[in-house]
């Protein structure tokens, strides 16, 4: 059904066989002319002593790897690492190196403002964390500069309530400091955080967890606000912190372990037909539910998906399951291409569901949504976008999808490990 949020999903489900067409020939051509239209749109730099006074540098900036060219950098890092672009690879590099250059002189020269430095997706370690893959990319041996800014923010975030706004969320709090170490981590195939640093970052989101939860007198041990709101989805709620929590499970105290476990099925209960409500408690109108990203099924599924590999019981992937049902009907969202509440992240929870199950059907499903993007219908339907070349709500995010449709085996939604 077409509704205000999303158009009607008219394709028929999988019969058997993948859609032809969507092989890297057709889709190769996209993805180079999306990303020529992302740079051509880019706002002017500035550069050098010019960004000093955070002029263009700092508003091209602005909003981090969500919405600044932070994420541009990103996003062409990630395509020149898939061998289908490898002739592309060096030039898509050094624009990624050009921009994100931009955004590196920005957090130095501009205001210090010292509620987004350590952020993840909306400020500084975000910015250093993209700076590191590019350098390191480009084989040079000074990314460990970047790095080192990077690594010297873990005692920005470690008081407990270093943000007044809230310090354990994704985009700007602790769980987004984590998680930018994971994909460190894992691209650099090296561990960029000390054992101790892990610990004591893990410990204060415990600790503000439990704080809180106590305070609130919650009936169950961690919880967590965000200027006020208890947020439960992907972006700023409870089910990406649980999630960088169990990423980290090993270095958690048993007791402590007990209490994510706890919390992660408090949250499994607070599911309303395959779906949760952005905030704890509310109850889901289905006329105009959220199923993004940011706020729903799409999102939370990834902290269900991290449930079951750690855990291995089947209930965690049932979970995940049903929110690909959701997803298949109500994720051609109206918001537009991107993978915080638009198309893309609907269709990355497709490709996470095919990384944990194998079944094509999940990479048919992702086919669709992909084949989607280009229809008139949506075209003409959906919204105008505010930034056509931002990560999470324009196309930067729609490439990284479209690249990750083609080697399925190693998709993974931007920058949010599993
Ligand atoms: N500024 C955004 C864009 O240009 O795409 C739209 C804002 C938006 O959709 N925000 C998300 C949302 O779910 C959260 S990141 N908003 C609440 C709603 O749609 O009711």
């Amino acid at each position: 059904m077409d509704t205000k949020r999303c158009f009607a999903n008219r394709f028929d489900d999988y019969q058997g066989s993948l859609l032809a067409g969507q092989c890297e020939e057709a889709v190769a051509p996209l993805v180079t002319s999306t990303i020529e239209r992302i740079l051509q749109e880019l706002p002017p730099l500035g550069g050098g002593a010019e960004a000093r006074g955070a002029t263009a540098a700092g508003s091209s900036c602005q909003g981090g790897l969500y919405s600044g060219v932070a994420g541009v950098a990103y996003m062409l890092y990630h395509v020149s690492q898939s061998p289908l672009f490898a002739g592309a690879r060096e030039r898509y590099l050094r624009s990624a190196k050009r921009l994100i250059d931009a955004c590196s002189r920005s957090e130095e020269w501009g205001e210090p403002d010292a509620d987004t430095r350590a952020a993840f997706l909306l400020g500084g370690a975000g910015v250093h964390a993209v700076a590191t893959l590019v350098y390191h990319a480009l084989g040079r041996s000074d990314y460990v500069q970047p790095l080192s800014k990077f690594r010297a923010l873990c005692a920005v975030c470690a008081p407990v309530s270093f943000l007044e706004c809230g310090s354990d969320e994704l985009f700007v709090g602790r769980a987004g400091y984590l998680c930018a170490a994971l994909v460190l981590k894992q691209k650099l195939a090296q561990e960029v955080l000390t054992p101790a640093q892990i610990k004591s970052i893990c410990q204060a989101i415990l600790d503000s967890g439990k704080q809180y939860a106590l305070k609130k007198r919650k009936p169950f041990p961690l919880m967590y606000s965000y200027y006020g709101t208890e947020y439960l989805g992907a972006a700023h709620g409870l089910s990406s912190i649980l999630q960088m929590l169990l990423s980290y499970h090993e270095h958690l105290k048993p007791s402590d372990r007990e209490l994510v476990w706890q919390s992660v099925d408090f949250l499994m209960e607070q599911e309303q037909n395959c779906n949760w409500p952005p905030e704890l408690g509310e109850t889901i109108e289905r006329e105009n539910e959220l199923v993004h990203w940011c706020h729903g099924a799409p999102g939370i599924a990834y902290l269900f998906a991290k449930a079951y590999l750690v855990s291995k019981k089947p209930q965690y992937l049932d979970t995940c399951i049903r929110c690909g049902e959701l997803t298949w009907q109500k994720g051609l969202l109206k918001k537009g291409p991107g993978i915080c509440h638009g198309v893309a992240g609907s269709a990355y929870v497709f490709l996470l569901l095919y990384r944990l199950t194998g079944n094509s059907k999940y990479i048919y499903r992702a086919q669709r949504f992909a084949q989607f993007l280009f229809t008139e219908e949506f075209k003409a339907g959906s919204r105008v976008l505010e930034s056509i070349y931002s990560l999470y709500e324009g196309f930067s995010g729609t490439v990284c999808f479209l690249i990750d449709l083609l080697q399925p085996n190693q998709a993974e939604f931007p920058l949010f490990s599993v």
